[in-house]
């Protein structure tokens, strides 16, 4: 007798490292920004899913997750403020994003630490340097007019890490783990 043995592909999922704001600063980007949203064209990023990717893992398989979370769980960076006071639009990803102009030497480690760490954990991470921005609208092909904004202050507690699911009504993104900075 012969029996056949069916293989299942590993479950895999696709996942970022990212600070991920609080709804109080959600609200208050949503304040700063009425204008410039209102006047810039494009798609925008809907408000639940405004975020600051700090590291982009891609397609992971479960081994490979629990290893990147190992690395969040052994990062232990304090606190740290951010204010986002600067608007900046991308040409060729056609992005129009908000940062902070000073990128707190605290985040860039954090940024720096996840990348490296989920690279030994075999991930192929983007090469490009991190850049601080959360994406605010998509298919911007031209900056807006009046870029300046009223600065938003985010008191940075925690990092956390993000399933990106792609919908038939768009991208969800939900929070599967998150760690504190103490
Ligand atoms: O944080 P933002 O919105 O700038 O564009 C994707 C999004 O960026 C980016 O990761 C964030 C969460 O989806 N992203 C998607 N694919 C990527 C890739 N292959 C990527 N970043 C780097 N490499």
């Amino acid at each position: 007798m012969c029996s056949t043995q069916v293989e299942s592909a590993p479950k895999t999922e696709r996942l970022f490292f990212a600070l991920w704001p609080s709804d109080a600063v959600r609200q208050a980007l949503r304040r700063h920004c009425k204008a410039l949203l209102r006047h810039s064209g494009g798609r925008p990023v809907a408000p639940e899913n405004w975020h600051i990717t700090l590291a982009f893992l891609g397609t992971v398989e479960a081994t490979q997750r629990a290893c990147a979370e190992q690395v969040a769980a052994g990062i232990h960076l304090p606190p740290f403020a951010l204010r986002l006071d600067h608007v900046g639009h991308w040409a060729r990803p056609q992005v129009l994003w908000i940062g902070a102009s000073d990128t707190p030497d605290t985040l860039r480690s954090l940024a720096d630490r996840l990348a490296q760490g989920s690279r030994d954990c075999g991930l192929a991470l983007d090469k490009r340097p991190f850049v601080n921005h959360l994406t605010l609208k998509r298919k911007v092909d031209r900056p807006p007019a009046k870029l300046d904004i009223k600065p938003v202050d985010w008191a940075v507690t925690d990092f956390v890490l993000v399933r990106s699911r792609t919908l038939p009504e768009g991208v969800q993104y939900t929070v599967v783990n998150r760690w504190p900075l103490t």
